[in-house]
């Protein structure tokens, strides 16, 4: 991309009332635009990073052997009289009326629907496990929104549904999800830690949280500190046996503010390895068994002829919280700092003097050469000054910065430099290519 040719709205200065560094980096950096309280319109920088996440969910989701949909962001009201939450909702559900009459809800959430959809063509344990998922646009009018997208009104979540004739195999759902969860987070560069939650309006009794560390999260959180620094169980795991690997994260404690026991917890963790902590809630994963399935009738027949409502979960990943989040785990005085796979663009390519002829040829060279190899380069060639271009480049927090100028091109040099260190080399342009390029 030709930043000349791109629309990447950079400001200066962030509105003085946001409160925190990822909201405010997202405004500067024109990735997203405010357009009602907690309802925002992602700008072209924002949906590029937007699109990357939801791409790494989806492929992970289809990894642990989940299959998408697409279901509405409209909902009948009477599909949730079935369930009970149409009154227990509350204010949060934004409730819509056609010229009909009918009434409607714009989806908080989909465990109705999906039910609604299970019961129509599945009746046999046969089918079964069974896990679809759809990455849509929620509404929940929430009382405060604040913190930019981190609590919308309007915020896009994946969630998954599983159905299994039994608790054994429902269990077995969960755990894959769980491990997909970690995988998909750390593929992000995240380090998210599994807590024991509160299942809240969703229901259930087996819950967990994932939460990022960050001073600026809303919940407080406690566990062990060796939780943090455990990792992801990776892609190459057995898929059918996933206990050993939900166990070894389990045992150590873990809790959200909700479901914390100061005495558990100063009895259980030794001192010097307990955390207490701010995080954030990127991912919620629950079982509920047949909270749902029960009163909207979704039977099934099992192995012994007898039928009984599905058993099932739900697996929610907050995707355009998770913009905001990777952000706040990873910025610094001057911007974002993008890990490398959910970067906007690869390298951003500077031309110092848009103009010169060898300027102009070397990053052309350059540029080409970094698409060709899918490197998504965005190339400078704008006439700002060489300070502006900078600070726009470390703002808007490309991995790399290839900067070409008039003087360096002379010595044959140009400046290779990582966002994330700081580190600057100057070197050939072939060698800066192959280094780039691979
Ligand atoms: N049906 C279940 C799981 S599919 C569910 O709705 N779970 S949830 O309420 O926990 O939401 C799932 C994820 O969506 C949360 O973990 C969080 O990351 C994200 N999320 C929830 N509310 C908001 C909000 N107001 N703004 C942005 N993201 C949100």
């Amino acid at each position: 991309m030709r930043l000349s040719r791109f629309f990447l709205p950079v400001l200066k200065e962030a509105p003085s009332d946001i409160e925190i560094v990822s909201h405010r980096l997202m405004v500067r950096a024109g990735m997203i635009r405010q357009e009602a309280a907690g309802i925002y319109a992602w700008l072209p920088l924002g949906l590029i990073v937007l699109k990357k996440i939801e791409q790494i969910v989806r492929e992970e989701m289809v990894r642990a052997g989940a299959i998408e949909c697409l279901m509405p962001t409209l909902q009948l009201a009477d599909l949730w009289r079935e369930s009970g939450r149409y009154d227990d909702y509350g204010q949060e559900m934004l409730r819509i009326t056609d010229r009909h009459e009918r009434e409607l809800l714009y989806g908080p959430t989909n465990e109705e629907m999906i039910t609604e959809i299970f019961r129509a063509y599945v009746k046999s344990y046969k089918a079964l496990p069974l896990n679809l998922f759809h990455i849509q646009w929620k509404f929940r009018d929430e009382r405060r929104p604040r913190f930019g997208v981190m609590r919308g009104r309007e915020f896009l979540m994946k969630d998954a549904y599983s159905f299994d004739v039994d608790e054994a195999s429902a269990r077995k759902a969960y755990n894959r999800m769980f491990v997909a969860y970690l995988n998909l987070f750390a593929r992000m560069g995240l380090k998210a830690v599994p807590m024991r939650a509160d299942t809240g309006p969703i229901g259930g009794d087996l819950s967990h949280e994932f939460i990022i560390l960050a001073d600026t999260g809303e919940s407080q959180v406690f566990c062990h500190k060796d939780l943090i620094e455990m990792g992801a169980p990776g892609p190459d795991v057995d898929w059918d046996d996933l206990q050993g690997a939900v166990d070894r994260r389990t045992a150590l404690y873990a809790a959200t503010e909700e479901m914390h026991d100061e005495t558990r917890f100063t009895a259980e963790v030794p001192e010097a390895s307990r955390l207490s902590a701010r995080g954030i809630e990127v991912g919620h994963i629950f079982y509920f068994g047949d909270k749902y399935s029960r009163p909207m009738k979704a039977n099934i027949t099992g192995p012994d002829g007898v039928d009984r409502p599905a058993q099932m979960g739900s697996y929610g990943v907050g995707v355009s919280r998770l913009v905001a989040g990777i952000i706040e785990a990873s910025h610094d005085d001057s911007g974002i700092v993008w890990p490398d796979s959910v970067a906007p663009f690869g390298v951003a390519l500077i031309n110092l003097r848009p103009g010169d002829e060898a300027c102009d040829a070397a990053c052309e060279q350059a540029y080409a050469a970094l698409a060709k190899a899918g490197k998504d380069p965005l190339y400078d060639d704008t006439d700002e000054r060489p300070g502006g271009k900078f600070a726009k480049a470390d703002l808007i927090g490309a991995p790399w910065q290839l900067v070409i100028g008039p003087k360096g091109l002379a010595e044959g040099a140009v400046e290779l430099k990582r966002r994330a260190t700081g580190e600057k080399q100057s070197v050939p342009l072939d060698a800066a290519l192959t280094q780039l390029c691979g």
